[in-house]
């Protein structure tokens, strides 16, 4: 066994009595109350879920394993001459609460290295799109295409015990977050740079670097890699796409199936898709404004415009948060040390300054600060990368480390299989104390 699973069944061995005594001894106390508006509105903030992979703050933004982003990125082993430390260390953080040593880290990176091959059906699968498929779409049955690799599902079907789930679990997650990478690069060239051929990783090099090298580009886009995958892995369990990937797994799904589930999920205009509306928005700014910068009217009215026609100003506003996200502040930190002075990055920076008193003053968004969406995809462009539909498989490729640390956990603590009960309208009319035929007879004559 390698020393993160030794260090990983350590952890969970100790974990399960707790989960153990909170279901037998304190399942009947009550947590929440659950509101008229929250079940209509999307179980809004109903507290249902339980991870302690991470968790996010309304007012501080996100912690993983207790830590906030700058400190992540501060404390976990950097590459020699790198600004942003080793995704795989991250890995190791988000399963073990941990910061790797520098052995630990090696060996890791060496596993990792040993399970990028990726089998050719895949790239026959990347193939075989038809040309205007979306590259979220394309990665998504990509990662379906390998669920008959998965070691869950064989030891399944042969019989194992549920103490053991997490096991066969964590080999799959960690199969398929080797590739995930390699099959993102892949599908970045064949869809925008055919003439780059196939790219083969560099057994060399650690994930973030190869992720750069694979795509054609060279430094500081290793950082930039590393930088985006680590600071969009985790958003507690609620959001649509950890949600979608613990559900699907709660079935007892693999990981591939759950993951392919939640870039489903991550694909929506109002998640992940978020950040290449952004640089679409933008676009659309700056053909207006030709070459001349916007004045602060003319940014006003851009998006007043866009209010008024009945959108939302992608890339502001969150669920949760309630003050700008920390991942669009590790983002602008990155941008004043290294592209102060790119155009687009000076858009993003003068919409932060007229955006927030806008939704405030149009009073509709509870959070008028700007998320990780407003700042990922001009870095990308920066860097080269313009082709924004591509930018949520970025977000995926990053995402994706938390679910599957997620459902490993999952398995672990055997969690349940997800069953939330759901009633009709009658029946939450009644619950709230309307009168039907006197309420039908107001909302007909209103
Ligand atoms: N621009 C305009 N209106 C906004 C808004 C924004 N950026 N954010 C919220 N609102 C509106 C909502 O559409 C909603 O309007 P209605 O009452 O007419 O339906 C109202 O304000 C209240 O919404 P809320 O409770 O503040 O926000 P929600 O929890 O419903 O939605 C989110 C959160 C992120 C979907 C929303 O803020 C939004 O659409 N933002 C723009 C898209 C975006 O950036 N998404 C990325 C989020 C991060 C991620 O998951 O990747």
């Amino acid at each position: 066994m390698s020393a993160l699973k030794d260090k990983l069944l350590e952890k969970i061995k100790a974990h399960r009595p707790r989960t153990t005594r909170l279901m037998k001894e304190y399942g009947d106390v009550v947590i929440d109350q659950v509101k008229a508006s929250q079940v209509i509105g999307g179980m809004r903030g109903i507290k249902s879920l339980v991870t302690d992979i991470s968790y996010l703050d309304p007012e501080e933004g996100i912690r993983y394993r207790g830590y906030t982003l700058p400190e992540v990125l501060e404390m976990l082993p950097k590459p020699k001459g790198a600004e942003m430390p080793y995704v795989e260390g991250l890995y190791h953080l988000l399963l073990t609460g941990e910061i790797p040593s520098e052995d630990e880290i090696d060996e890791l990176i060496l596993d990792f290295n040993n399970r990028r091959s990726v089998p050719k059906y895949v790239w026959d699968v990347i193939d075989a799109f038809p040309e205007g498929s979306h590259p979220m779409a394309i990665l998504s049955a990509a990662v379906m295409s390998l669920q008959r690799e998965s070691h869950f599902s064989i030891r399944y079907k042969k019989g194992m015990s549920k103490m053991d789930y997490w096991d066969s679990t964590y080999e799959d997650a960690t199969n398929l977050l080797a590739k995930m990478p390699i099959i993102g690069a892949y599908i970045y060239n064949r869809l925008y740079k055919p003439e780059n051929g196939s790219i083969c990783p560099d057994p060399t090099l650690d994930l973030g670097a190869n992720f750069a090298f694979m795509m054609g580009k060279p430094k500081p886009y290793d950082d930039v890699s590393r930088m985006y995958f680590i600071i969009h892995a985790d958003h507690e369990s609620g959001n649509v796409s950890a949600h979608t990937g613990h559900l699907v797994a709660s079935s007892l799904s693999d990981v591939y199936y759950a993951t392919s589930a939640m870039i489903n999920g991550l694909a929506g205009p109002l998640h992940g898709l978020a950040n290449q509306e952004v640089l679409r928005w933008l676009q659309g700014l700056k053909e207006r404004m030709g070459d001349k910068f916007p004045t602060e009217e003319e940014l006003k009215k851009y998006v007043w415009g866009t209010l008024k026609r009945g959108n939302v100003i992608p890339g502001y506003g969150h669920a949760v948060l309630r003050k700008t996200d920390p991942r669009y502040t590790v983002q602008r930190e990155f941008c004043l040390a290294n592209m102060k002075d790119d155009e687009l990055f000076k858009y993003v920076d003068a919409l932060y300054n007229i955006v927030p008193d806008i939704l405030r003053e149009q009073g509709k968004a509870k959070n008028p600060w700007p998320n990780v969406d407003a700042q990922s995809g001009v870095v990308q462009w920066h860097y080269g990368v313009k082709e924004f539909d591509f930018y949520t498989v970025l977000f995926s490729i990053g995402r994706s480390f938390g679910v599957m640390s997620n459902i490993i956990w999952d398995r672990a603590l055997g969690y349940s299989l997800e069953r939330p009960k759901s009633i009709t309208t009658d029946m939450l009319e009644e619950m709230v104390g309307i009168n039907k035929d006197e309420s039908e007879k107001e909302l007909v004559t209103s």
